[in-house]
Formats: structure tokens, sequence, C-alpha cells
């Protein structure tokens, strides 16, 4: 019998510490436990108390009653009573990873910051990817921002880049955040909606706030539904400053760039992926992490200055407002790699307490108002998250380099300090650590005049020509998307006042958007909004597609190959070769999860049985079949579920020409551009090729 598990590179290979241990425990006669590995370590509680019995509660006479004084009871409920700990108020749900930055092209003409100094050097991080709206077990795919939270354990402390995998906000001063999130997420007399924004709440709030309609075109994209994390962008979304040893600043902007390029699902496919797989995007980062396909992103930035900041309309300091990449390209310096998983998901990803306050020498704020809020919200939210001020003790959050400080006590203090000084100054010999003057953090120091007041600056007001150029930018399948997205939210909200305001933001996005959404809903136009500042038309932005910045090969992909009993063995193996040849992984999904038997007679394992391996799951799919599987399969709602799901998301596929019945019961009779059949086992490398291409989307016109 083939053991597929060794040979193709697939989920089910990457579950670490899964082995059966070869000495089964064994549960006796009246629930007495005899346990059979000699080598395992004692059981004790937390006290260290050794256990003689895990399974029993101590009671007075064999049908009596428990006793209180079961302290191995009362101390394993209590500890699990209090397992949980708040979730984040947004980006709840989440998954990080291990790994490194590496420095490529050193910049310390513009910045002091330690990871930046010298080619080849790596500083250790990790990160967190995150849904915003969503508690802490909903979907994946919902139509979401991501996060994108780097913290780098420097030489001169934690750098936290605390960022989304989207370039711009909704909001643009920190005052608002509380009512944006209240809006999207679940109303508070019903609880409902969850993990959605297609909702009265958030479309109502959204349509009295101008300045979200650039973000608003972001999160109708396809980029609200990535197809994983390895394929999407991460943005520090504000400006930034870096400052050199000579205190001369510049302005940035941060951008990670998936090494794999850019790709999302399409909306019916994330609807379906929820059902599913709801785990779908950590799968996908685990798996590739376990196989040795390490996640990378570049480090570009956009470096300027004042005189520069000044040439344009809108404000640098105001977070609905890219810098498009052609009015100032990118400049790589370095590359983040992910290369471990976390060995505990609780320690690790859930007790990270990310801080944008987190900034070392070299680096340092602007005047952005929702960068000034978010460094009071999230030591807060920390200390508030994780039980007190000690959260940095917890070794995800501790620095990896020295630290010295004469902070004590507080809840569940690990580092303590010996010796009588806790105080500065103070003239003991041994009177601990003093503030370095020199290389010290010093903010930059900028001059901050004019009067107090409440005041949103003018520079602030143009809130639709980038917007519109969002729009233009992308090809028309996205465009069709974004229309869709539009659409099929808009068609939740109940109110048709609300639906009516969005359309009148969106005549002044574009008149030819405007009108499709309107045509989708069957409304009339309403009038314009009135606009603070009139849009201005701009140039296209390339970069600002997705389909315009797509992989160009299968590396790291997935594809789903649906096999039955007699199919071709010699056209299989063609197929997983090719697709591992060039990087991507390969799923098999049969009938039965216990595999089929080739016409040679060989078996092959399957990892998926075919109502747990939607066509959704992958990135392309193939058909090997047997002329009597495939009718059989033709029969099956989820054989024809596969197949015109594929189709219908503009998957390429390839089948034998013994999957005819299969094809024909799902009604697809004339074969695409994106449809091939694999005659012989010298087709498979072309079908692959042509994957490379991410889908046919001609089928979709
Ligand atoms: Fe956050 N945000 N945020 N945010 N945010 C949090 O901190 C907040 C904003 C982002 O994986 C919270 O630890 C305010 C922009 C990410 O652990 C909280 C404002 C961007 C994560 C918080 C913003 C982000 C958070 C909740 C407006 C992109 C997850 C739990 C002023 C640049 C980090 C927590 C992780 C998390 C507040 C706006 C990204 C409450 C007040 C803009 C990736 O502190």
């Amino acid at each position: 019998m083939t053991d597929n598990k060794t040979l193709y590179p697939s989920t089910a290979d990457t579950q670490k510490g899964t082995e059966i241990a070869d000495h089964p425990v064994e549960v006796g006669h009246g629930g007495e436990w005899h346990q059979q590995d000699p080598g395992a370590p004692r059981m004790t509680t937390a006290q260290g108390t050794p256990v003689s019995d895990d399974q029993n509660t101590l009671t007075g006479g064999e049908r009596g009653p428990s006793l209180l004084e079961d302290f191995h009871l009362r101390e394993k409920i209590f500890h699990f009573d209090h397992e949980r700990i708040p979730e984040r108020v947004v980006h709840a749900r989440g998954y990080g990873a291990h790994g490194y930055f590496e420095c490529t092209n050193p910049i310390p003409e513009l910045t002091s910051a330690n990871p930046f100094q010298e080619a080849g050097k790596r500083t250790p991080t990790f990160v967190r990817f995150s849904t915003v709206a969503g508690n802490k077990g909903s979907f994946d795919l919902a139509r979401d921002v991501r996060g994108f939270a780097v913290k780098m354990y420097t030489e001169d402390g934690n750098w936290d880049l605390v960022g989304n995998n989207i370039p711009v906000f909704f909001i643009q001063d920190a005052m608002k955040f509380p009512d944006l999130i209240h809006s999207v997420k679940e109303a508070p007399d019903r609880a409902f909606p969850q993990a959605q924004s297609a909702h009265d709440n958030f479309w109502d709030f959204i349509s009295l706030m101008p300045e979200s309609m650039h973000m608003m075109q972001w999160v109708m994209s396809d980029r609200a539904i990535p197809r994983s994390f390895r394929f999407m962008e991460g943005f520090g979304v504000h400006t930034f400053r870096f400052v050199n040893a000579e205190g001369k600043s510049h302005y940035v902007k941060f951008h990670w760039k998936p090494k794999l390029g850019l790709q999302s699902v399409v909306w019916d496919e994330a609807v379906k992926i929820n059902g599913a797989d709801p785990d779908f995007h950590r799968r996908d980062l685990w798996d590739a992490i376990q196989n040795g396909d390490f996640p990378e992103w570049e480090l570009g930035l956009q470096i300027f200055d004042d005189e520069f900041a000044d040439k344009f309309d809108f404000d640098v300091l105001d977070a609905t407002k890219i810098i498009p990449e052609e009015d100032l390209p990118i400049r790589v310096v370095g590359r983040l790699v992910l290369d471990r998983t976390v060995d505990n998901f609780f320690a690790e990803t859930e007790q990270v307490a990310f801080c944008t306050q987190n900034i070392i020498p070299g680096i340092d704020f602007t005047n952005d108002p929702l960068l000034q809020g978010r460094n009071f919200s999230y030591l807060d939210t920390q200390t508030k998250r994780l039980g007190g001020p000690n959260f940095t003790h917890i070794p995800i959050n501790a620095p990896r380099c020295p630290f010295h400080h004469f902070q004590q006590d507080g809840h569940m203090a690990m580092h303590n300090p010996t010796g009588r000084a806790n105080y500065e100054p103070n003239s003991w010999a041994q009177g601990g650590p003093r503030p370095d003057p020199k290389a010290g953090f010093k903010s930059h120091p900028t001059e901050t005049p004019g009067p107090k007041r409440r005041l949103r600056p003018e520079s602030f007001a143009d809130h639709y020509s980038q917007a519109r150029q969002f729009y233009i930018s992308q090809t028309p399948v996205e465009q069709d998307h974004i229309a869709n997205g539009f659409a099929f939210e808009l068609s939740k909200c109940v109110v048709a006042d609300i639906r009516n305001r969005i359309l009148s933001h969106l005549q002044l996005v574009d008149e030819g958007l405007a009108a499709k959404v309107a045509d989708a809903l069957g409304h009339d136009l309403p009038a314009p909004a009135t606009p603070a500042r009139a849009p201005v038309d701009l140039k296209v932005s390339d970069k600002l597609s997705i389909l315009k910045n797509g992989p160009d090969s299968f590396k790291g992909r997935k594809m789903g190959i649906l096999v039955s009993d007699g199919m071709d063995k010699t056209i299989f193996d063609a197929l997983v070769d090719a697709v591992t040849a060039e990087g991507g992984m390969v799923e098999i999904v049969a009938p039965k999860v216990g595999g089929v038997t080739a016409s040679n007679g060989e078996v092959v394992e399957a990892n998926q049985k075919v109502d747990g391996g939607p066509s959704v799951l992958y990135d392309a799919v193939a058909l090997v079949l047997g002329k009597e599987g495939a009718e059989k399969l033709g029969k099956m709602l989820p054989g024809k579920d596969f197949v015109s799901n594929a189709h219908g998301h503009c998957k390429f596929m390839a089948m034998t020409a013994d999957a005819e019945p299969l094809m024909k019961a799902t009604g697809l009779t004339d074969p695409d551009g994106g449809m091939m059949t694999l005659k012989s086992p010298s087709d498979a490398p072309a079908f692959v090729q042509a994957c490379r291409a991410v889908r046919f989307w001609d089928r979709a016109a």
C-alpha cells in the first residue's frame, strides 16, 4: 500500500506532536486506573504533591457524597474555572508565529534603530495576524481588515509595529475608535450579527463618516478576504519618523511585501470556506511552517521629508491617505521570515501584548492623532487583559536584551530586584541602573505651535480623491468584486435610507460604481453627497490592485486532486510531481478517506473525504477519476459541488477523459480555456504552469 503521507506534503503531514504512544492507558473495572508508561513523569498538584488517582473524586462511601477536603479536585477545577482571560476588545481572533527580521540593506544614514545597522543582522521577531470584528471563536474568512502586528526583540528593547493588511484606516482621530468598533460589532441588544459588517449599525455609522470612504473601497475589495496571511501585504499605516545618530529626522511609511505575491479568494468562496474550515488561515500558516515552506515578506520603506510631504494636497499625518508607490517608490531594506510555530497558543499568541508605544532609539512618532490615541490605548488594554502591570514579565513580552529599572511589586511579579536601592537618584555603592543621556531614547524635538483646540485640520478634508484613485486602479474583475461587495453588504441593511446615503457617497467616488451598486440593490440613484472638499482626479496606481501583483508560480499554493477507484496512477503521479516541483502542495480528496484503488491495483490513501474537502479549500483542482468512480461522484451532491464550485470560482481545472460523467452530471460539457484534459502524464506540467495565473477570470465575464 502506498503511504502517501510521506510522499506528498499536505495538511496531514504537519501535525507536530501527534504520534500515538505505544503504551495504551487502561481504565480498569470500577474506574481504577493503571499507568502503563513507567517513563512518564509523576503527576502532582500545582503545589507539587504527588497525585495517586486522577479519575475519581474523594467520596464518603462508594456511592456517597463528595468531600470538600479533596484538594486535588478543588485545585483542578478552580484552575480550569480561571483559564480564560478577557479576549482582545478588537482583533480577538488571531494567529501568531515566530521568526526573524534580517537586514539586507543597512540604512544608518536614516536611522540609528538597531535592526537596520548591518547587512545580515537578524532580529528575533513574533508576528500575530488577526481579524478585527469577530470574537475569538469566529471564523477566519470574515470580510474584514487583517491585523499584521510585528514585535521585534531588538538589542535596544522591543519594537512593536502594530499594522494592518490595508494601508489606510476608517477614521482620522482616535476619538471615533470606540464608536467605529461599537458600530461594527454585534448590536448590544441582540448580540448579533457577529464577525461581519453587513448590517445597519455599521453602515449607518459609515454613511455619516465621509472620511471612511477610502477605507471602504479597500474593505469591499478582495483585500478583505485574503487567500492566506502568506499572500497579503502589511502596512504600518501611520507616518512614523526615523532619526539618525546625528538627530536628523525623516518621515517613514512601512510596507511588508509578501514573497509569494498577492492573492485573495472570491466572496462566495469565503462564505463556503467559513463552513468547510473556519480555521482556514491559521491552518494554512501552521501547515506552511511545519512543511518548512517559511512565509516571507520584504520590508519596504517610503522615506520622505517635509518638503516632499508639502507637495501633496492631503496631509501625511492623516491615516486615511496613502502615498502611492508610483509617487514615492518603496526601498527594500530587509526581510521577515516566519520559521517557527508556537509551542503553546495561549502562552504566546494569546498573551502577546503589542503596544504602539513600544519604540526604540532611531524611531519616533508623528503627530498623527490616530497614532497618538493608540499610544494610550494599547498599554491600557494589556493591563486589563493580562491582569496587571507585570505583563512584560511573561516570556513572549519580555525584552531579550538586558533590562534594569526600579519598577516593583504588583500582581504576579516574576523579576524581583534584590538589594536596598529601589529609587533614583540614590547614593548607594550598588545603587542600581542609571539613565544613559547619550544612548537612551530621546524624542525628536519637533515644534508644536498653536492654540489648544478641538479641531480637524483643513488638510484632512478631502475624503474622496484617493477612494476614486483606488477604484480606477483596479482591473475590471476587481471593480466588479468591489461593486458586489457593496451590494451584498448594503442588501443586509434593513433601512433604505442607510443604503441611499452610501449611494450618495459612492457617486463622488465613481459614478459607474454607484450605478452598478444601485442597480444591484434595485434603487434609484440619490443626489450625490456634498463633499467637504471637492475630489480631484489622481493617476492610476497599479500597486493598489491584487491581480496586477499576483503570484508568478504555484509555489505555496494547494491543488486538490479528486480521485476515485480505477484512476490512472501514472497521470496522478505526474500531477503530484509537477505540483511539488513548483513548490506547491497537494491534497487528495476521495469518496472515502481510506483511499482508492488505482487501475494498476495500487492503493492511494486520501487526505479528505469529498464532503470534508470541498474545492473551495484549494487554489486549483484536478479530477483524476476512473469511469465508474466519476459516475458515482456524479450522483453525489459533494461530488457535483466540488466541480461546480471550482468552475464558478474561476479556478483552473484539469480532468482525465474518464472524468466525463462527473462533468456531465454538473452540466459542464463546454470546456473553456481554464479547463485542461489530462490525456497522458506529460500533460501535467503544462496544467500546473497554467495555474500560475491564479484564476481563469475570463470565465467570470
Ligand atoms: Fe488597534 N487596538 N486601535 N489599530 N490594533 C488593539 O490592543 C486601537 C488601529 C491593531 O495582534 C487593541 O492588544 C485604537 C489602527 C492590531 O494583539 C486596542 C485605535 C491599526 C491589533 C486597540 C486603533 C490597528 C490591534 C485591542 C484608534 C492599524 C491587534 C487588543 C486610535 C495600523 C494586535 C490590543 C495583536 C489591537 C486600540 C486603530 C491595528 C484596544 C484606540 C489604525 C493589528 O488597544
